[in-house]
């Protein structure tokens, strides 16, 4: 069980992370013998063609192999796979399949949200209810439900009950319906939709596009790259203005739109004489039921019963994201951390449901008393130690009682000596369209404190949203921490999500007194002046909706130009890994945001496809994409970008 890597290939814990918590439990995992992902980093090195997008297994002829020669190409690229896939076709349909990936993991949570959200509104379940029924009325309208009806010649106010389930059977067509476009749409700035409409981009349906790209990317389809990645960008804006957006508001409406509250993060969140249960993947629906079970008298109780003192519920990736910003549930890891919970010997269950949930944690939970628990039916793991315990909205708090119990129960069963580090942060998390307007003087225009008006001023710079995940082929969180703190250096307010969000949160980032310590002048005092962090939490990954709604919010304010590829505003992921970054980032970029990627790219090995996304697309969107590995060349291209946009606006000093 505990097959120890050879000794020379262990990661060295400094060079692995700049969390020191995650050094610390790194050396001790290595000191049991027990694998993890960043000794694996070390034991495994990418496979070159493929981390250039030009290896093509498509059909049982390949995979064709394609390297771009050392030297690059001189003269005619003849490079052809059998059937004579060019690089630049065996590219794009690589990378359109990560979109395609990337907007299904983000629909399909999208559609389990919709599915819960009608057996609520239909009142089938007592678990779940409506909780915001004003996001419900603003949804309903963008959604083109009527929220009022003429009785007697007097307009009146619909049954909010009505209204929901009406809500709820729209957004369910909205993956399947035969005719139209996506509803959201309309919610973009005018001059974004007729770009769609030019560039004949809108999707129709939120499944349609992504089922449209595994058929294009078939052997014998589809062999024009400009016209691959056409469909990349219709599936890409079905997520990030479709099945990602639904999924946010509609959780809102279920769990409440989240206001800014106090929170802590990093593994020190774990208390030794508590019952430690960490949730981990990506929905709501089940963790929401966790946050109420575990924080019921009666479990309460049983866990005393149990000799602890209490209840910790912590998160990890995006449902611990989600659980923060609603309830101040704090965070224990991010993605690169989530063996390490486990190896702090005090994890008494970890709940998983999807997304970015590495098997391995099984291999780990098997060296130590951790009960693995996986609840999602398309989430399984093979290893025999895995418990499935398939959740079901219609006995929710039933199935989270018995969670919560299983945790208790496995309290007394701790074997090895516990390790929680110290290290730990405070944070305050939980922003959104609502509240940044609200701390902002109550409108984006007009005022001395508001957003606009302050970059107009130039006392903010500009806007970064910087989200996305670690990746183990570079240091954990340095790329993260470094290019944040160089955005906010240079006075660019940074909008998180995801990974990038809890980093900025262990480090102390998100908090309103970090702005003394780390911005340029004019941001600390937009900050210090209204009592804000520099680096605004926006939640999950599904969130990113929230950056593209304030940025639309930010056009439709005036001042700043006619659409958002006219604003002072960029975009990054600076460890990103997974297909979902590649889908968020090109729906940044088809809504006109620079986007600048570390790490690695996955079309390096196809020059003129890679010329096609990082400079002809800003002609087709007014966005682009860029790969820059050196974090602090990252900031600079973004502010550069964002200076370019300010002197076309009239705005630079
Ligand atoms: Fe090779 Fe063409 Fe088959 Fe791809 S589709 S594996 S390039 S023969
Ligand atoms: S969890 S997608 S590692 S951000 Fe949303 Fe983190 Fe990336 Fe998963």
């Amino acid at each position: 069980k505990k097959a120890a890597p050879k000794k020379e290939k262990l990661a060295d814990p400094i060079a692995a992370t700049i969390d020191v918590a995650s050094q610390q439990l790194i050396a001790r995992a290595q000191q049991l013998g027990v694998e993890t992902v960043f000794d694996r980093a070390e034991t495994m090195k990418p496979c070159n063609i493929g981390a250039q997008g030009t290896c093509c297994k498509n059909c049982g002829m390949g995979p064709c192999r394609l390297p771009l020669p050392k030297s690059g190409i001189e003269g005619e690229d003849t490079r052809k796979g059998l059937c004579g896939a060019t690089a630049n076709t065996i590219a794009a349909r690589n990378f359109i399949r990560m979109i395609a990936g990337g907007a299904a993991a983000h629909s399909d949570h999208g559609r389990g949200v919709a599915e819960v959200f009608l057996t609520a509104a239909r009142k089938e379940t007592n678990d779940y209810q409506i909780k915001d029924t004003v996001k419900l009325v603003q949804v309903a309208e963008a959604l083109g439900v009527a929220t009022t009806v003429e009785v007697d010649g007097e307009t009146k106010d619909r049954d909010l009950d009505e209204v929901a389930v009406e809500v709820g059977e729209i957004a369910m067509a909205e993956w399947g319906k035969p005719e139209g476009e996506v509803f959201y749409l309309k919610r973009a700035p005018q001059a974004l939709y007729e770009k769609w409409e030019k560039q004949g981009v809108r999707p129709r349906n939120i499944d349609r596009e992504i089922v449209e790209i595994m058929h294009r990317t078939h052997i014998g389809v589809d062999q024009d790259y400009r016209n691959l990645m056409k469909q990349g960008v219709r599936a890409a804006i079905g997520d990030g203005w479709g099945g990602s957006m639904l999924a946010t508001d509609l959780q809102d409406i279920l769990f409440g739109t989240p206001y800014p509250l106090q929170s802590e993060a990093n593994l020190g969140v774990m208390k030794e004489d508590h019952v430690n249960l960490i949730v981990h993947g990506h929905e709501p629906i089940l963790s929401e039921m966790i946050v109420a079970a575990s924080q019921s008298k009666e479990m309460l109780d049983y866990a005393k019963e149990k000799g602890a003192k209490g209840i910790q519920l912590s998160g990890i990736c995006c449902t611990a994201n989600e659980i923060l910003q609603r309830h101040g549930i704090p965070p224990a890891a991010n993605f690169l951390q989530q063996e390490l919970a486990i190896i702090t010997g005090a994890c008494d269950a970890m709940v998983v449901d999807i997304q970015c949930i590495m098997q391995n944690v099984a291999n780990v939970a098997n060296c130590f008393h951790t009960k693995l628990i996986t609840t999602h039916p398309i989430a399984k793991m093979e290893q025999e130690n895995v418990i499935h315990i398939e959740f079901d909205e219609h006995y929710a708090m039933e199935d989270a009682k018995r969670i919560v119990k299983m945790a208790i129960d496995n309290f007394e069963n701790r074997g090895a000596e516990v390790m929680i580090p110290r290290q730990k942060a405070t944070q305050i998390a939980g922003f959104g369209v609502e509240s940044i307007q609200y701390h902002l003087g109550g409108t984006f225009r007009g005022d001395y404190y508001t957003l606009n008006d302050n970059i107009i001023n130039g006392r903010i710079r500009g806007i970064a949203g910087v989200v996305g995940c670690n990746n183990a082929r570079t240091r954990h969180n340095e790329g993260h921490i470094q290019v944040v703190k160089e955005l906010i250096k240079n006075d660019v307010i940074v909008l998180t999500t995801g990974c990038n969000g809890i980093a900025c949160a262990m480090e102390g980032l998100l908090t309103p007194e970090a702005a003394g310590v780390y911005c340029g002048a004019g941001l600390a005092e937009v900050c210090e002046t209204v009592g804000i962090p520099p680096v605004l939490h926006m939640g999950s990954c599904v969130d990113n909706s929230r950056i593209l709604l304030a940025a639309t919010e930010v056009v439709n304010a005036g001042g700043l130009g006619n659409d958002i590829s006219e604003l002072p505003v960029a975009g990054s992921a600076p460890e990103w890994m997974s297909e979902k970054a590649i889908s968020i980032g090109q729906y940044f970029v088809a809504s006109g945001v620079y986007t600048v990627f570390g790490v690695t790219f996955p079309t390096t090995g196809a020059p003129v496809f890679q010329d096609f996304l990082f400079k002809e697309m800003e002609k087709m969107y007014g966005g682009m994409w860029d790969l820059e590995i050196d974090p602090i060349k990252h900031a600079h291209k973004m502010i550069a970008h964002i200076d370019s946009k300010r002197k076309a606006l009239g705005i630079d000093k």
